[in-house]
């Protein structure tokens, strides 16, 4: 990662954002306009994967088109995986160095992306984990008494369930990370669900780094979650938990900022 003076400031590059969608029209042109301006348009890409009813994929075409950056935008008819797989399909386009991954409503403000890969190139991490439960974090964004039970009853679960690999993980179900793209084996990934970064602390071996962020609220429209997702998380754990996983190199070296 590089860091260059833009017109709007201090701008990264080296990096591929993968962003999935479903329907976000409300919040995908923000999104790229406030992801461009800390993106150097050289040296960068963001990758919408979208498996909208919308029109967020033409939302996102007229935002990109006033802009210098490279914007793919990904339209599935037939979404398989749904947001992991999504994330998925953009991790496997990408071509930059740091693959960044993020959800389109805004609640994982793109202004913290310098932050999240300063953090990854001073630490030599392969993964920076943006944490809503680190010291300085906070889980504010999440709606509702019943989604903080939920987040954290989850949490407590997969770290209960991978006390070596997850010990260093405050956050293992945030959906906000950067993560070197040469340390991913994007076969050995069985996504589903909408938990990916279990699947890649998971199934590779990364050293890892977090630092804290403040989940926000969630910018226009409504949650995509469902119980449904409850149970395929349930299910991807057993999964998880079953098969032979790799082994977290630097699980113990985590810094925070
Ligand atoms: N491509 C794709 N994106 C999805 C799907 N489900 C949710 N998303 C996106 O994943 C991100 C997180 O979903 P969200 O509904 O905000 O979940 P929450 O933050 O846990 O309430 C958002 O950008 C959604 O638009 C899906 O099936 N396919
Ligand atoms: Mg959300």
């Amino acid at each position: 990662m590089r860091q260059s003076a833009g017109a709007e400031g201090t701008q990264v590059g080296g990096v591929s954002v993968v962003v999935p969608t479903f329907n976000e029209a409300g919040n995908v042109g923000e999104l790229i306009r406030r992801l461009a301006a800390v993106l150097d348009p050289d040296r960068s890409e963001i990758l919408i994967v979208d498996d909208s009813t919308d029109d967020t994929a033409a939302v996102a075409a007229v935002q990109s088109g006033q802009l210098p950056h490279c914007v793919d935008i990904v339209h599935r008819d037939e979404p398989v995986g749904g947001l992991s797989g999504a994330v998925l399909v953009g991790m496997g386009l990408a071509v930059h160095e740091w693959v960044v991954v993020m959800d389109g409503d805004l609640q994982h403000p793109p202004e913290d992306l310098p932050r999240l890969l300063a953090a990854g190139e001073s630490r030599g991490a392969d993964i920076v984990i943006a944490s809503r439960y680190r010291d300085g974090g906070s889980a504010g964004g999440l709606d509702g008494s019943v989604r903080h039970l939920v987040s954290t009853a989850s949490t407590l679960l997969a770290r209960t369930l991978f006390p070596r690999r997850l010990r260093e993980c405050t956050d293992p179900m945030t959906g906000f990370f950067a993560v070197r793209r040469e340390s991913l084996d994007l076969k050995a990934m069985q996504p589903q669900g909408f938990k990916i970064l279990l699947e890649v602390l998971l199934r590779h071996q990364l050293t890892m780094t977090e630092i804290p962020f403040s989940f926000g609220v969630r910018s226009a429209g409504a949650s995509k979650a469902t119980l449904a997702n409850g149970s395929a998380f349930l299910r991807q754990l057993v999964t998880l938990r079953l098969q032979p996983t790799s082994t977290v190199r630097g699980a113990a070296a985590v810094e925070v900022v």
